[in-house]
């Protein structure tokens, strides 16, 4: 029988957050770089802006938010009839940490005018000064879709605004920050995986430096790349440039394909702080409550659901 750091076998603990789940009308949702042990306990597992999406539009008074901080602070935003916990408080995230509020309000002064789009990868307080929000999957329709005549201010990731601005052809002001994660994956390791595997398909996040996606044979986001590897014929190999976590889901879905990671060091160590410990503390404590303050929620619900109106999806939620 495998057992905790606490010497509680997982068995147990899985029974006790099933029963906790039951008691406090609770949704569990994980994000797919989450660890394989928290994706299987989730009710869904996906990328963050389809996880606020889901939980927003449950019944359950409590959403436990596996993921990192602006994870829980977009599930809060949706969803302010319910309480989301965050299990450690400590799972920022190094990219959205490359911009605050004020920042933004800086360049605004510096470009009037100029249209902010903002990656959901970002505080409540830099959502709530931009015009629109983005994820990966839709950052270029987004961009697409702004009036040609505006110049647009692309934060905080450097590497998606660089993609975004390619693929759309627009001259957009970026941003200077990046997923330490994602700039790991250097050409020369996408050149020894290609090497070792030159039968595989390469997959990468537009999160990846430029010189490294322009070696990619396919890029997308998570949810992107889960619809993309389904849609290849049984006996395809995967090269996967992204966080390793969503490995674990790739192969659970697609037990006839093979998955490799494109490097070993493409672990983000933010994702991987929850346990299943976590998990049952936080439903059996309540704990950590992600709040986020009335006047800052209302302004960063209008930059999502702007990027939801653009995109033709608009959320079904409360406040
Ligand atoms: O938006 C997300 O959830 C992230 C961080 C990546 C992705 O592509 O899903």
């Amino acid at each position: 029988m495998s057992h905790s750091q606490s010497g509680q076998s997982v068995k147990e603990l899985l029974r006790e957050i099933e029963i906790l789940r039951r008691e406090r009308n609770a949704v569990i949702i994980a994000h797919n770089y989450q660890p394989p042990e928290i994706q299987d306990i989730a009710d869904h597992t996906g990328d963050s802006l389809e996880l606020s999406r889901i939980a927003a539009g449950t019944g359950a008074a409590v959403i436990v938010c596996c993921g990192v901080k602006f994870m829980g602070e977009t599930a809060a935003i949706l969803s302010p009839d319910k309480t989301v916990l965050l299990p450690v408080p400590e799972a920022g995230c190094t990219l959205a940490d490359y911009a605050t509020a004020e920042q933004i309000r800086e360049i605004k002064r510096k470009y009037p005018g100029a249209v902010v789009v903002t990656y959901v990868n970002s505080s409540a307080e830099v959502k709530a000064e931009s015009d629109v929000c983005c994820t990966s999957a839709n950052s270029v329709e987004i961009v697409k879709a702004i009036d040609p005549s505006k110049r647009i201010i692309f934060t905080p990731d450097y590497n998606l605004g660089h993609y975004t601005a390619g693929k759309t052809g627009r001259d957009l002001i970026l941003w200077d920050g990046c997923c330490p994660t994602h700039a790991l994956l250097s050409t020369l390791a996408v050149e020894k995986a290609r090497k070792k595997r030159p039968q595989a398909v390469f997959m990468m996040h537009p999160e990846c430096k430029p010189g490294t996606l322009a070696m990619a044979d396919y890029i997308g986001s998570t949810s992107a790349m889960i619809r993309y590897a389904k849609q290849q014929p049984a006996g395809t190999e995967f090269i996967v440039g992204t966080e390793v976590g969503l490995i674990h889901k790739l192969r659970k879905e697609n037990p006839d394909k093979t998955f490799h990671p494109a490097s070993d060091f493409l672990i983000c160590p933010m994702m991987k702080m929850i346990s299943l410990r976590d998990v049952r503390d936080s439903l059996k404590k309540m704990q950590h409550v992600v709040s986020v303050p009335e006047e800052i929620r209302v302004k960063a619900k209008a930059a999502v659901e702007a990027m939801l109106l653009y995109t033709g999806t608009p959320v079904k939620s409360a406040g």
